[in-house]
């Protein structure tokens, strides 16, 4: 199988809508599906270029639009550790989309080869999976066709969460090196997570139902399957929302962007005081828990929430275990509630750095720190690991019964976190294992701090793009002026906080806004809209 310079402008997919111009955006290509099949045949031209350029590495490619509508699909690239997509290559992710004919569209393939010094004759390898998505089929085939035309080997490995198949990229990757992450199958991911599970709440009293919106997505089955290498004296999951097959049901009026952003349980669950849920979004890298109290009042405990959680679990248990030169930092964006940033700096003195919204700034930057918690506040996030600090957990020798129960309970945290990319799944077990490790309820994880209130806004402009920003997208620099504007509104409001950047995913721009209280919250919020309106 040879990288076919003919078939491959031959057999381009023509572009759906004439004026129609791609981006690969903060989570790849995603809009409405109608648009997208050209768009699959130039990124398995791309991935095809990804792996002959790193050596025949295996690249992974995952059609799915999260938590967009059902009538969208998307596309994005894994690298071969189960990252995103190196950001130098985005560029050429955009230019080959944008690509019209067969020759414009050689002619990026040309310049990739040259600027990256690729030998055309190493093979390419390529995974691929999808979502529940109705256009997914037709996406897939579209795929497929472009894989055929690079002359990539390839396998389709089918119905995936995202977070699945960045672990396979990576196990495959691995397999046979010293540090191998895994068997590379659905099977091996499940039993990789549940007995890491067993292991970090051996020993405790199991908690109470958790009952677990899936957005009717591909969460659902996955999760269902899961729970067959794991006995309900250990973990009890009621799942709810789980139609996969119904149209127009994925993410609609639940999962977990319909609750952060509504700040409410999906119509769907019946929750009362006592109750602990959590929703999952479209393709299962998200993930927030939520109650209500006994008066009624809905508490959501999201990214943010997670991140404070787990950072103060690992450092108490590297503490405990006798390893305290493992450092813990967090990492947070600008959407970040500002409790949480104080809670995590001033309470718990760890370190925390604030970078640009998309998990792939915040997993970069989680790599710095010895162990580097990372979540975005909808949900969206790890905890990473690095090689030394997996190494010192590895070879720790206890000196007492404690400390080698922290040091296991430690390695088990390690198998259980998925390393690659925030994972609904595998973040779900985790605060599981946390809570049931210190027999907390949804309540006494929300005592660490109050959040101030916020409010997201999501505004429509006729173009996002002359919105430039800097300072971790905390402050505008264009279009001139309007920060100005912004900073002496935000001076009237007791703990005001807001700022103003460009969706990365939507044709808008959003403002965020958070002070003392929710009426000058939702005040503050509508005077920064009608400054960008
Ligand atoms: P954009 O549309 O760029 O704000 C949204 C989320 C991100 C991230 C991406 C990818 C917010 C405010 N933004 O990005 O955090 O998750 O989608 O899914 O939640
Ligand atoms: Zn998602």
């Amino acid at each position: 199988m040879s990288f076919d310079k003919t078939a491959i402008k031959n057999n381009i997919i023509p572009h759906e809508k004439e004026d129609f111009v791609y981006t690969y955006g903060t989570a790849g290509f995603r809009s409405n599906a109608e648009v997208l099949g050209s768009v699959m045949y130039k990124v398995a031209i791309l991935a095809s270029l990804r792996s002959k350029k790193l050596n025949g590495s295996t690249i992974g490619v995952m059609i799915t639009a999260s938590h967009n509508p059902e009538e969208d699909n998307g596309v994005k690239l894994v690298d071969p550790r189960g990252e995103m997509l190196e950001q130098s290559w985005e560029v050429y992710a955009t230019k080959l989309a944008n690509a019209k004919d067969g020759e414009s569209l050689l002619a990026v393939v040309d310049e990739v080869v040259a600027q990256y010094k690729i030998d055309l004759d190493v093979p390419a390898n390529v995974i691929y999976a999808y979502d529940t998505r109705p256009s997914c089929p037709h996406l897939v085939k579209c795929l497929e066709q472009g894989l055929e035309a690079s002359g990539a080997k390839s396998i389709n490995f089918g119905l995936k969460t995202t977070p699945m198949l960045h672990y396979l990229v990576r196990c495959i990757n691995t397999a046979g090196t010293s540090d191998a992450y895994g068997e590379p199958t659905e099977e091996g991911y499940y039993k990789k997570l549940t007995s890491a599970f067993a292991t970090a709440v051996k020993g405790k009293p199991r908690l109470s139902t958790l009952h677990v919106d899936c957005a009717n997505g591909v969460g659902a089955p996955k999760l269902r399957e899961l729970l067959k290498f794991i006995s309900s004296d250990v973990l009890s999951v009621d799942i709810v929302n789980e139609n996969t097959t119904t149209l127009g049901q994925l993410n609609k009026n639940c999962g977990a962007d319909y609750v952060k952003t509504n700040q409410r349980a999906p119509p769907s669950i019946s929750i009362t005081a006592g109750d602990r849920c959590c929703s999952y979004d479209g393709d299962a890298d998200r993930i927030v828990f939520y109650y209500v109290t006994e008066d009624g009042t809905f508490r959501l405990l999201d990214g943010d929430k997670i991140a404070g959680l787990a950072a103060v679990f690992i450092t108490d248990l590297v503490h405990e275990a006798g390893i305290d030169s493992i450092k813990v930092g967090v990492v947070q964006t600008a959407y970040a509630n500002g409790s949480s940033t104080n809670y995590l700096t001033k309470v718990l003195n760890v370190p925390v750095s604030c970078v640009s919204t998309g998990v792939k700034h915040l997993h970069h930057e989680a790599e710095k720190y010895d162990v580097g918690v990372y979540f975005e506040a909808n949900g969206h996030g790890t905890v990473l690991f690095s090689p030394d600090a997996l190494n010192t957990i590895k070879t720790a020798e206890a000196k007492t019964p404690a400390q080698k129960q922290a040091i296991a309970q430690l390695f088990s945290l390690t198998e259980l976190i998925n390393q690659t990319v925030g994972d609904a799944i595998s973040d779900m077990l985790l605060v599981e294992a946390i809570l049931t490790s210190r027999q907390w309820s949804f309540e006494e994880w929300d005592q660490a701090y109050t959040d101030l209130p916020n409010r997201l806004v999501k505004v429509v402009v006729s173009d996002r793009h002359i919105f430039k920003t800097t300072n971790a997208e905390r402050q505008l620099v264009e279009p001139a002026g309007l920060q100005t504007e912004i900073d002496a509104l935000v001076a009237k409001y007791s703990n005001g906080r807001s700022f103003v950047r460009a969706s990365g995913t939507e044709d808008a721009v959003r403002v965020y806004a958070e002070a003392a209280t929710r009426a000058e919250t939702d005040d503050l919020a509508f005077k920064v809209a009608q400054l960008v309106y």
